[in-house]
């Protein structure tokens, strides 16, 4: 299991700072040691609401996926002399380039590309997740690529993914892949996961709601995440994510990420598998853009 790095002096997320103390972050469990042994990996899955499990995708392939993406941006958003598998930024933006993830964005032909396509077709993926959901799997197409650079203020507020996919019809027996494309520590802003959450009742975080930087939508809970677990009572749990690591999680447990305050591009995937048999929400059946607003 890697080994946490020391924590940078200053963590925020969207902006809000949340300060590195132990009451507040604690370190995620490994559970690569479980693959061999599908029932204990389950367990582990449903006692803790996620399993991370470092270094068991093939890193030079992660490595490669990295490189092929951001070798469809414009010159000057890579930083001079580096390649695009480092994912290093300039610090300057192109005059030009769409929002993230948009028709015309790098982002949005990507997650449409056989590149994409064939990395998204491992069967480590499918066969993890068929364990986990104990049997046959269909991976939902809208497939999700993040990409955050220092400066943006940007990053993923504290929420739980079946508030994204909760049309009536729609299944909750829902796994997430989450993969860094890329080294990912803390500093460049990693998916953090609320110790426990996928147990409590949304009653229980109902009213931090209240307290938002997107008061026309109610499906995050906080942008604020240091309120988050002060309010809830629990850790944020972290990691040094490497290439080649690999989250699980429920889609009941609260995460969130923090911001990149480095130069090196924070770029990750997330997919999602249901059983075979069960209804999928319709918005997830469709190809990610940005603006999809699902
Ligand atoms: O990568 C992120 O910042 C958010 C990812 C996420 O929320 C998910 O995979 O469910």
């Amino acid at each position: 299991m890697p080994h946490p790095t020391m924590p940078p002096p200053a963590l925020s997320s969207n902006g809000v700072p949340i300060a590195f103390s132990p009451d507040l972050f604690g370190p995620l469990r490994g559970s690569a040691g479980l693959l061999g042994d599908p029932g204990a990996l389950r367990e582990r899955l449903h006692a803790d609401g996620y399993v991370y499990l470092p270094g068991v995708l093939d890193r030079a392939e992660v490595l490669r996926l990295r490189g092929a993406y951001f070798s469809l941006f414009p010159d000057g958003y890579l930083a001079d002399g580096t390649r695009p598998e480092d994912g290093v930024f300039s610090g300057s933006v192109p005059a030009g380039l769409p929002e993230h993830g948009l028709p015309r964005h790098p982002a949005h032909a990507f997650v449409r590309s056989a590149v994409f396509e064939r990395f998204m077709a491992d069967p480590l993926l499918s066969g993890l997740a068929e364990t986990l959901l104990g049997g046959s799997v269909r991976m939902l197409p809208r497939r999700i690529l993040r990409h955050f650079h220092r400066g943006s203020r940007r990053a993923s507020r504290a929420h739980v993914d079946l508030d994204y996919m909760n049309a009536v019809s729609a299944s909750p027996r829902v796994v997430t892949l989450w993969i860094p494309v890329g080294d990912c520590p803390l500093a460049t802003g990693p998916l953090i996961y609320l110790e426990g959450s996928h147990r409590l009742r949304p009653e229980e975080y109902t009213p931090l709601r209240e307290v938002t930087d997107r008061p026309g939508d109610r499906r995050p809970i906080s942008h604020d995440l240091e309120l988050t677990a002060r309010h809830l009572g629990r850790r944020w749990l972290w990691t040094d994510f490497r290439a080649g690591d690999l989250m699980v999680h429920l889609p009941r447990i609260v995460h969130a990420s923090l911001d990149n305050t480095t130069d090196i591009l924070r770029l990750s995937a997330d997919v999602r598998f249901i059983r075979a048999q069960d209804t999928p929400d319709p918005r997830w059946l469709v190809p990610w853009s940005a603006d999809d607003g699902a």
